[in-house]
């Protein structure tokens, strides 16, 4: 039976971006260099040597970009800031330059009702911090508190909501322990490592904010996060898929929302994370208005006792649908969400450890990658991707019906941009971009995620 999904009034729609995946200008007007500028400039790493030089040009055509976000009708805009451009040593001299393209952005925004969401922090460390160590040296963590006091002084006037990290796991790990990602090491103590020091300095840079800003804002977190399950009932797989949701989901979500760390539950970390974790330093991270989660997969994993450690490895079901990256899931979206509420938010309001505040929370990504091309007639029938979204936001209403409060629905991303090490490869926009011009095209996705946003709804 056909049925209208109607939204709450006041329920937020967006796009999301990042600053490396669009801005380009990688050294103009007194940007430091960041470990992808790096990461980038060496052969080997990025599909084709394509970098993010230029990306899709935005740090010169942001105004073209707002104009078509208020084409499509967003209510919100998620973007990064290059903390290399605001710092570009990380520390010490600001570079206003830096900061007054982010002034312009924000301004351009609220000028088009464009609720701004500034994420500090998007995998792009400012070169210099990662030759002093990187995130594994906690010092990274205090200069990030820095950083974040910074930016919040100039642009608290303006942005209400503020988002420390983007993906804190994926820059650990992909960064520090797959090395697929900037900075491209392989090291698995400093991958644990990493990831407490960026947990540890959302917390210390929500402190900074609310200390410098200028009203009242949010203070939030955007996670991976995706539901695991075992290929089969047997006792071994079960166990495999609950050390995979430890390592994966709760790595993060537990420190964040409960004060504890499950690092503890592997005997191998639990050495390591005595010395790591310092005294104050869980109550610190705890501190949260606002959860964002990243969802584009579910995980579903065997037993495998070749993979120290987690003894599993991931297994890709046969039957299903797949992008050019990943299965196509949509319950994920429902049993993650409703997990989350059950798990870490439901229980806390009366009981013992409860949490000060329960933060709100939003879908800060979710979308897939279709090789979409021009027709003949300049249009792009990207009728995969709208069923990727009909189907996921229905099951976002869904959760929604079952009493999670779920605020908003950023779509990933904005535009066609740079996939990390898979260059340009895949395209995740609302609207399409011609790499080699620069054109802009609104996708047949975009033009049906505006009819959900005028709607504040849609028929499935
Ligand atoms: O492009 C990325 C983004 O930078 C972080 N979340 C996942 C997206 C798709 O891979």
């Amino acid at each position: 039976m056909i049925k209208f999904l109607a939204f709450p009034k006041e329920f937020v729609w967006g796009c999301a971006s990042s600053a490396y995946q669009v801005e380009g200008a990688w050294n103009e007007d007194g940007k430091g260099s960041s470990i992808w500028d790096t990461f980038v400039h060496k052969p080997g790493h990025v599909v084709n040597g394509e970098t993010g030089d230029v990306a899709v040009d935005h740090y010169h055509r942001y105004k073209e970009d707002v104009a078509l976000m208020k084409e499509l009708g967003l209510d919100a805009y998620r973007f990064s800031i290059a903390w290399s451009r605001i710092l570009p040593a990380g520390t010490g001299a600001i570079n206003q330059a830096g900061l007054d393209f982010y002034d312009r952005l924000v301004d351009e925004l609220l000028k088009n009702k464009i609720e701004p969401y500034a994420c500090l922090f998007h995998y792009d460390l400012p070169q210099a911090l990662q030759d002093k160590g990187g995130w594994p040296n906690r010092d990274t963590a205090y200069a990030f508190a820095e950083y974040a006091r910074v930016i919040t002084e100039r642009l608290s006037d303006r942005l209400k909501v503020w988002m420390t990290h983007n993906e804190p796991w994926v820059s650990a790990m992909a960064g520090y322990f797959a090395g697929e990602h900037a900075p491209g090491i392989k090291d698995v103590p400093a991958a644990i490592k990493a990831l407490h020091h960026l947990l540890l300095s959302h917390g210390l840079a929500a402190e900074a904010i609310r200390a410098s800003a200028r009203q009242p804002v949010m203070v939030g977190i955007t996670l991976n996060l995706s539901p695991v399950y075992p290929a089969s009932q047997s006792k071994k797989d079960r166990d495999a898929a609950s050390r995979v949701d430890t390592i994966l989901n709760r790595t993060t979500l537990d420190p964040l929302l409960k004060g504890t760390s499950p690092f503890q539950e592997f005997a191998i970390v639990k050495l390591l994370s005595r010395s790591l974790i310092k005294p104050g330093d869980l109550e610190k991270i705890r501190t949260l208005d606002l959860l964002g989660v990243n969802y584009y997969a579910r995980t579903v994993v065997k037993h495998d006792p070749k993979f120290p450690v987690v003894a599993a490895a991931q297994i890709h079901p046969e039957g299903n649908e797949y992008s050019g990256m990943w299965e196509i899931y949509p319950e994920g979206i429902y049993e993650l969400l409703t997990r989350i509420w059950k798990e870490y938010f439901f229980p806390f309001p009366a009981g013992e450890g409860a949490l000060v505040k329960v933060p709100e929370i939003m879908v800060t990504e979710n979308g897939v990658p279709v090789p979409d091309g021009l027709d003949f007639d300049g249009r792009v029938r990207d009728e995969r991707r709208i069923r990727y979204l009909r189907n996921h936001i229905a099951q976002v209403h869904r959760a929604m019906d079952e009493g999670v409060p779920v605020r908003g629905y950023f779509h990933w991303s904005l535009m066609d941009n740079f996939e990390w090490a898979l260059g340009y490869s895949q395209r995740f926009g609302l609207v399409y971009v011609d790499f080699r011009t620069q054109k802009r095209t609104i996708k047949d996705s975009g033009q049906w995620f505006t009819r959900v946003i005028q709607e504040n709804g849609f028929e499935y």
